[in-house]
């Protein structure tokens, strides 16, 4: 079944928790696709018994069968069994396994602040602290954060523009802000769809279980946030830890001669 979804267009699922989510759309198209069928059929059987050459005077009492309460009561007993045995179960389970940094957990830990019409992303290095942001600071070409050089912290911080890379097997910790409105961080292969509200912090994380490899994935908006929504879309690479660390250095070398350059 999953093999005829991913014809159909779904996204590979490079999560750990994907597969649930996958399944539980199934059974809601598998829902959906019962009652298209009955309710079609049944405006067949409508169209055919009701015909006027055969129903000539009309009952102003209508129906007398007590079925159609029972069809509806099935599907509401459907519909609260799907979002109490599956969607909240899942749920619940995304908030209570929330990565814990601060208790000495691998997690990568990232700031995405959105923007129209890119994705800024923010690495806190390996002190794990994110160095200060400063809004009069930014600088759509030199500095797109507003990150504070003073700022001990920032030291060893990175951003890069459009491209998040994270490193896989180790969960994935992102704080989303947004510099005007509001965006909505999509990674498809991740199944993570989470909204950015301009003036809060949201966070939201996943665990990639599987590298990218040459798949083009994906960083996308999932909300029509101005006339040039279409372009936002960032690289998505989910790499070897050490393929990881190498890009990070890189990064932190190349920001640093271009500081140099500023002098
Ligand atoms: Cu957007």
């Amino acid at each position: 079944m999953l093999e005829l979804f991913h014809k159909l267009g779904l996204p590979v699922d490079a999560s750990s928790h994907g597969g649930s989510m996958d399944q539980l759309m199934i059974y809601v198209h598998w829902f959906m696709l019962i009652l298209f069928v009955g309710w079609g059929l049944f405006f067949v059987y409508t169209l055919i018994r009701f015909r006027s050459s055969r129903v000539k005077k009309v009952d102003p009492d209508g129906i007398r069968s007590h079925a159609p309460t029972y069809l509806e009561v099935a599907v509401v007993v459907v519909e609260v069994l799907l979002l109490i045995g599956f969607s909240i179960p899942i749920w619940a389970s995304r908030v209570e396994d929330f990565p814990k940094p601060a208790e000495g957990e691998p997690v990568t830990q990232i700031h995405v602040v959105a923007q129209q019409f890119v994705w800024n992303i923010h690495y806190p290095g390996p002190d794990s602290i994110f160095g200060r942001l400063n809004g009069e600071l930014i600088d759509s070409e030199t500095n797109p954060i507003g990150l504070d050089s003073e700022d001990p912290a920032a030291a060893d911080d990175i951003w890069v523009v459009n491209d998040l890379r994270v490193p896989v097997d180790i969960p994935v910790l992102v704080t989303l802000t947004s510099l005007d409105v509001i965006h909505c961080f999509s990674l498809p292969t991740m199944r993570i769809k989470q909204d950015v509200i301009p003036g809060m912090e949201i966070p939201v994380w996943f665990l990639p279980v599987r590298e990218s490899g040459d798949e083009k994935w994906q960083v996308a908006c999932a909300q029509l946030c101005g006339v040039g929504h279409y372009r936002m879309a960032g690289r998505f690479n989910v790499v070897k830890e050490a393929e990881f660390e190498a890009w990070y250095e890189e990064r932190l070398a190349e920001m640093a001669a271009n500081a140099d350059d500023d002098w």
